[in-house]
C-alpha cells in the first residue's frame, strides 16, 4: 500500500523513518525496514534537490509513502516536493493562521491552494492517470503543521481551523524550548507534556491528523498513549550509533 490516506484510514498508528542523509541506497535501504512511512528532513538533515527527487522515488519503490519536511517557510520547496512525489509535506515552525494559510496553499491545487500545476515525476513515479491525479491529490496528500512554539500553541485552533491543513506535528525539543525559554531542549519533559497532551486531544477532537517526533522508542511509547497517529522514531544519527554500539559490544 502507497497511499498514505489508505495507511491512515487502516487505523494503524503509523510508525515512521525521519532520514536526513542523502544517499538514495542508504535512503532506500531505510525504507525497506518495517516503518510504515518514510520522511525526509530538509530542515536539519543534508539533503539537497536531487537527493530529495532520488529519495522520494526510492521509498516509493520500497512501497512506502513518502513525507518531506521542508526549512522553515520553503513553500517553493513544498511545491517541489509534492512535484517529485510526496504524499505529504511537514512544515516547521508554523505559528499563526498566515502561516498555516501560505503553507496548506502550496500544497494544494486549486480551489483548495496555488500549488502550480506540473507534478509530471509524481504521475510517472505512481502510473497514475494525469487528469485523476489532479483530481484526487488535493485529497490524498496532507499538508502537516509543525506546532512547535508557545506562539503555535496559542493559536492552535485558527491554525488546525485552516481548510488545507490537514494536521499537525508536534516538535518536542523545540517546544520545549519555546515554552521554558531555555535552549536546552526538554522533549516531552515536565515543562511541555501537559500542553503536547492537550494538543493531541484537540486535533483528535476535531478530526485532524495529530503526528509527533519521538527521539527514542520511550518517547515513542509516551506519543502513542497520548493517541498521536503517526509517531517519527529516532533518525539517522540514532539508527548508526545504535547499530554502531551493538556491533562494539564486544569481550574484547
Ligand atoms: C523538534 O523536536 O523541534 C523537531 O523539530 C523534531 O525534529
Ligand atoms: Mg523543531
Amino acid at each position: 500500500m502507497n497511499r498514505l490516506k489508505e495507511a491512515f484510514a487502516s487505523g494503524k498508528v503509523l510508525k515512521t523513518c525521519w532520514l536526513g542523509m542523502r544517499d538514495p541506497q542508504y535512503i532506500a535501504s531505510m525504507a525497506r525496514f518495517d516503518f510504515d512511512v518514510a520522511l525526509l528532513d530538509v530542515q536539519h538533515g543534508y539533503l539537497d534537490e536531487s537527493s530529495i527527487l532520488a529519495g522520494i522515488a526510492e521509498i516509493v519503490h520500497a512501497g512506502k509513502p513518502p513525507m518531506v519536511r521542508i526549512p522553515v517557510g520553503r513553500w517553493d520547496m513544498a511545491e517541489r516536493a509534492m512535484d517529485f512525489g510526496a504524499l505529504s509535506v511537514v512544515a516547521p515552525m508554523i505559528n499563526n493562521k498566515a502561516d498555516a494559510e501560505r503553507f496548506a496553499a502550496s500544497v494544494k491545487y486549486p480551489p483548495n491552494g496555488s500549488r502550480s500545476h506540473g507534478p509530471a515525476q509524481a504521475i510517472a513515479l505512481y502510473k497514475a492517470d494525469p487528469a485523476e491525479y489532479m483530481r484526487t491529490i488535493n485529497d490524498n496528500s496532507f499538508a502537516i503543521a509543525m506546532i512547535e512554539t508557545r506562539e503555535a500553541y496559542d493559536n492552535l485552533d485558527e491554525i488546525i481551523g485552516v481548510e488545507g491543513i490537514d494536521g499537525i506535528l508536534i516538535g518536542p525539543g523545540d517546544f520545549s524550548i519555546s515554552l521554558a525559554g531555555d535552549p536546552v531542549p526538554d522533549a516531552y519533559g515536565a515543562g511541555s507534556i501537559e500542553q503536547i497532551t492537550d494538543i493531541a486531544k484537540r486535533v483528535n477532537a476535531i478530526g485532524k491528523i495529530a503526528t509527533a517526533f519521538a527521539m527514542t522508542p520511550e518517547h515513542a511509547n509516551l506519543a502513542h498513549s497520548l493517541g498521536f497517529k503517526l509517531i517519527t522514531i529516532g533518525y539517522d544519527g540514532t539508527y548508526l550509533a545504535k547499530g554502531a554500539e551493538y556491533h562494539l559490544d564486544l569481550d574484547f
